[in-house]
C-alpha cells in the first residue's frame, strides 16, 4: 500500500459561489449567439482521436487488459506509465444489452491491482465486480461480469480499486470507458447523430517522461488531457448537433466544463439517460462523475471547451471545437427523453447517516473511522429500499459513489430536490449533505462506497456495505 495513511494535500477551497450542476437545472433554455474565442492559448492540437473500440461479436464480448508500466504515447510525448494495454485511455469496450462481458485482467505491474467497473449493476462477489479481491503481480485473473440486460444505455468505466494504490495507478492512465447502447440512441433527435467520446484525465510527467507520483502532483502543474491528448480540435459543421460522451475519468481532479458561446443540452447523467434534455451553461463532473451533451454549433469559428477553476483547481482548456464547412438546418433538440423509476414516492426500509469528516492528523474517514475491510459499516436486507443522507463535515467537495445500485438524489442540504434521473456519483457539498434513495436490488455479497477522490478513498475514506439475503 504505498499510499496508505497518507492523502493528497487538495484541500485549497475555490470559489464556492459555484452552483453545483445539480442546482443549476433551471437554466435558461435559449443559447446566447455564439461568440467564437478570440485567443488561442493553447494553440488547439491535432483533431480528436478516440480510444480504439472492441464490439462484442454473437452477443459476448470477450477481451484482455494487460496492465503494466512502460512506455506509452500522451500528449503528443513518450511517458514511462502505468496503462492498460499500453494505451492512456484504455481501450472501449462497446456492448449491447444482453451480451455477455468477460475481461481477462493480466497484472504485470510491481504491486496488486484488480479491475471495477463503475456503474455495474452485476454480482460483487467471486470474479464479477469484486473490489474486495486483490490481484497480485503476475497474476491473471478471467473475470466474467453476466450480461447486461438489467444496464441502462449510457457511459460506465472501469478502472482499479486495489485498496490503496487505486490513485496512484488511476492517475498513471488506468481507466477506459465501457459504452452499452440502448432505447436513448434511437430517440428522434438523438439517432443518427455523430458521436464523440471525450475522456478526461489529469496528471502530471516529469522532464524524463516518469509519472509525478499524486501526493507530490501540484494543481498548477497538471496537464488536463482528453483521450490522452493536450486541447484536441473537435470538427463540426454550422448548425450541426453532435453527441457527446463526457467522462472524469482522474483519479483526484474536477472538471466545471464550459463550451465558449454554446449551451451543453445534457441528456444523460452517469449512465442513465435523464427524462428530458436540461440546458446548462456549466457542467460540474467530479472525480468518476460522466454527462453526456448534446452540441448544436453556432457560426463558423473557433471555441474552447474549459475547466472552469474550482476548489482549488485551475481554469485550462481541454479541447478547441471548430465549426466549419457547409452550414446545416439546426434541427430541433429533443425534450422529452426516457422515463425513470422514481423511488421518491417509495415506502422505505430503513434510514442511515454517513458523515464524510478529515481528522486532524489528517485522517481520512467516514463515521469517524478509517476503511477496514474485516469491518461490515452498514448491513442491508436484500430488496430494500433505503434513504441515506450522506453529510460533508469538511469544507470541501467530496464526491461520494456506492458500487452495484444506482440511487437517486431527493434532497440536498436537506431542500427537496427533483432529480430528472438516476446516478452512480453525486458530488457533497461542503458542509452539507446529499439525500438519496436506493435499492439493493439482485446480488447479496459486501461491497464499499466511497469518495471518488481516489487519494481520500486510499486514505481511508470508504466504507463497506453488506447486502444479506
Ligand atoms: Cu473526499
Amino acid at each position: 500500500m504505498i499510499w496508505a495513511g497518507r492523502a493528497r494535500p487538495r484541500l485549497a477551497i475555490g470559489t464556492l459561489v459555484i452552483a453545483t450542476a445539480l442546482l443549476a437545472l433551471a437554466a435558461a433554455c435559449q443559447a446566447a449567439p455564439p461568440a467564437p474565442t478570440a485567443s488561442q492559448d493553447p494553440p488547439p492540437g491535432p483533431d480528436l482521436v478516440e480510444p480504439a473500440v472492441q464490439t462484442s461479436t454473437d452477443g459476448l464480448l470477450q477481451t484482455t487488459l494487460t496492465a503494466a508500466l512502460g512506455p506509452v504515447q500522451v500528449g503528443g510525448r513518450q511517458v514511462t506509465t502505468t496503462t492498460y494495454n499500453s494505451s492512456f485511455p484504455g481501450p472501449t469496450l462497446r456492448v449491447r444489452p444482453g451480451d455477455e462481458l468477460r475481461v481477462r485482467l493480466v497484472n504485470q505491474l510491481d504491486g496488486m491491482t484488480n479491475l471495477h467497473t463503475h456503474g455495474f449493476h452485476t454480482s460483487p462477489l467471486g470474479f464479477g465486480d469484486n473490489v474486495l479481491h486483490h490481484l497480485m503481480p503476475g497474476q491473471t485473473w478471467e473475470l466474467e461480469f453476466g450480461t447486461l440486460d438489467d444496464h441502462p444505455p449510457g457511459l460506465y468505466w472501469y478502472h482499479p480499486h486495489a485498496h490503496g494504490d487505486s490513485d496512484e495507478q488511476v492517475s498513471g492512465g488506468m481507466a477506459g470507458a465501457i459504452i452499452n447502447q440502448g432505447a436513448i440512441d434511437e430517440l428522434p433527435g438523438i439517432a443518427g447523430l455523430t458521436e464523440r467520446l471525450l475522456l478526461i484525465q489529469a496528471t502530471q510527467f516529469a522532464a524524463d517522461g516518469t509519472a509525478v507520483p499524486p501526493l507530490d502532483q501540484q494543481p498548477d502543474a497538471e496537464t488536463r488531457y482528453i483521450n490522452g491528448q493536450v486541447n484536441p480540435t473537435i470538427r463540426i459543421r454550422p448548425g450541426e448537433t453532435q453527441r457527446w460522451r463526457i467522462g472524469n475519468i482522474s483519479s483526484d481532479d474536477w472538471v466545471d466544463l464550459q463550451l465558449d458561446g454554446h449551451q451543453l443540452h445534457q441528456i444523460a447523467a452517469d449512465a442513465n439517460p435523464m427524462d428530458r434534455v436540461v440546458a446548462q451553461d456549466n457542467v460540474l463532473l467530479g472525480p468518476a462523475e460522466r454527462a453526456e451533451v448534446l452540441v448544436q454549433a453556432g457560426a463558423a469559428g473557433s471555441y474552447e471547451l474549459r475547466t472552469m477553476p474550482f476548489q482549488g483547481e485551475p481554469e485550462a482548456v481541454l479541447a478547441t471545437m471548430v465549426v466549419e464547412g457547409e452550414p446545416m438546418n439546426p434541427q430541433p433538440l429533443p425534450t422529452t427523453l426516457l422515463p425513470f423509476e422514481d423511488l421518491s414516492v417509495l415506502p422505505i426500509d430503513r434510514e442511515r447517516q454517513i458523515t464524510f469528516q478529515i481528522l486532524d492528523g489528517p485522517e481520512f474517514v467516514i463515521d469517524g473511522q478509517e476503511f477496514d475491510p474485516t469491518r461490515v459499516d452498514q448491513l442491508v436486507q436484500l430488496g430494500g429500499t433505503e434513504e441515506w443522507t450522506i453529510n460533508n463535515a469538511t469544507s470541501s467537495w467530496h464526491p461520494f459513489h456506492i458500487h452495484i445500485n444506482d440511487f437517486q438524489v431527493v434532497a440536498i442540504n436537506g431542500q427537496p430536490y427533483e432529480a430528472r434521473g438516476h446516478q452512480d456519483t453525486v458530488p457533497i457539498p461542503p458542509n452539507g449533505s446529499v439525500t438519496m434513495r436506493t435499492r439493493f436490488l439482485d446480488f447479496p455479497g459486501a461491497f464499499v462506497y466511497h469518495c471518488h477522490i481516489l487519494g481520500h478513498e486510499d486514505a481511508g475514506m470508504m466504507g463497506l456495505i453488506e447486502v444479506q439475503e
